[in-house]
């Protein structure tokens, strides 16, 4: 039986990977796919997640968009490594689906009231707004997905500042809300994603598949490889969001180990550190864990294998 996710992203380019090797894998039943601000305005993201739909010949998929800003702080969009559309490299086709008339919010309620308990696997690769929104409006969510498995935070590692992630420094309110629910909760921070570098050799892999969507993803790759050089000084990019989507289909692509895990609201130089307490054996009632250790193969073989069942759809 294949898992059923909710991907709830900001394309963005490795959302948009991500969201592929979600469509592409047998092991995942893409059951909606929803918007939150992030690495561009509302608005973009969405568009930008219509687009990569139309490139892959993604139907019978609700979209549904979601929040337009976080829950406390303003909109803070990371232009300088994903561009003016969010999506920057590729030349993006008008999308063909509608969207779902509904919030992503009331969306996620939904599927998840109307699913059997421990059906849905919540998949975040952006800031947790519209995860912390849907909790508080319907707090019975929280015991009826079968867990959380979330690209954000990281041990001691930061990108957005010395000590925080993006996803969870632009709202870590919400974070701070998602991470403190009961639901199991699987944190895929930059300790993992920074393993996961689109080398030329994965370029090469990627581009021998020789499809319509392969060459897409080979110039969002360009483009994030860039701009990861210039703003990060990387070599070669590192693929954040599909390594959520990969731990889904494939929980031995990874290391997790179980540990109590917290967001800091008030610290002058640490908000929206993930801030994981290894003093100990983690208690018997803790609920999250983090990935580490990637095992690298294994992971762009997933992505590969997707591209190559994905096809050469569009029009
Ligand atoms: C990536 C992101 C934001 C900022 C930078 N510098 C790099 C986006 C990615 O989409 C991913 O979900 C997460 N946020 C990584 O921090
Ligand atoms: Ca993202």
């Amino acid at each position: 039986m294949p898992t059923k996710i909710i991907l709830d992203c900001d394309p963005g380019h490795d959302d948009a990977i991500a969201l592929l090797l979600a469509w592409g894998s047998p092991e995942i039943e893409l059951v909606g796919v929803t918007t939150v601000m992030g690495n561009q305005t509302i608005e973009k993201v969405t568009r930008n997640a219509l687009s990569v739909a139309r490139v892959a010949g993604i139907t019978g998929v609700p979209f549904a968009r979601g929040a337009h800003r976080p829950l406390v702080r303003e909109i803070e969009v990371a232009d300088a490594i994903h561009g003016e559309s969010g999506l920057d490299g590729p030349v993006l086709p008008e999308p063909m689906i509608e969207l779902d008339p509904r919030h992503a919010v009331d969306f996620i309620i939904d599927t998840i009231m109307a699913a059997e308990p421990g059906e849905i696997t919540l998949v975040p690769t952006g800031a947790l707004t519209n995860i912390a929104l849907a909790v508080r409006k319907e707090p019975r969510i929280a015991s009826r997905v079968k867990q959380v498995v979330l690209m954000g935070g990281g041990v001691n590692v930061g990108n957005w500042s010395a000590t925080s992630e993006f996803n969870i420094v632009i709202d870590p309110e919400a974070a701070h809300i998602v991470f403190n629910e009961s639901w199991p909760l699987t944190m895929v921070g930059l300790d993992l994603t920074h393993q996961a570098l689109a080398t030329p050799e994965v370029a090469a892999a990627i581009a021998a598949v020789g499809t319509g969507p392969a060459r897409f993803v080979g110039e969002l790759l360009t483009f994030f490889g860039e701009t990861y050089k210039d703003q990060q000084g990387f070599d070669a990019p590192p693929v954040h969001d599909p390594c959520a989507v990969a731990f889904v289909i494939d929980p031995t692509v990874m290391e997790v180990v179980r540990v109590p895990l917290n967001i800091e609201l008030t610290g002058s130089l640490t908000l929206g550190m993930t801030v994981a307490d290894f003093r100990a054996p983690a208690p018997p009632h803790c609920t999250t864990q983090v990935a580490r250790n990637l095992d690298n193969a294994k992971f762009w073989g997933l992505v590969v294998d997707a591209l190559e069942r994905i096809g050469d759809p569009a029009p």
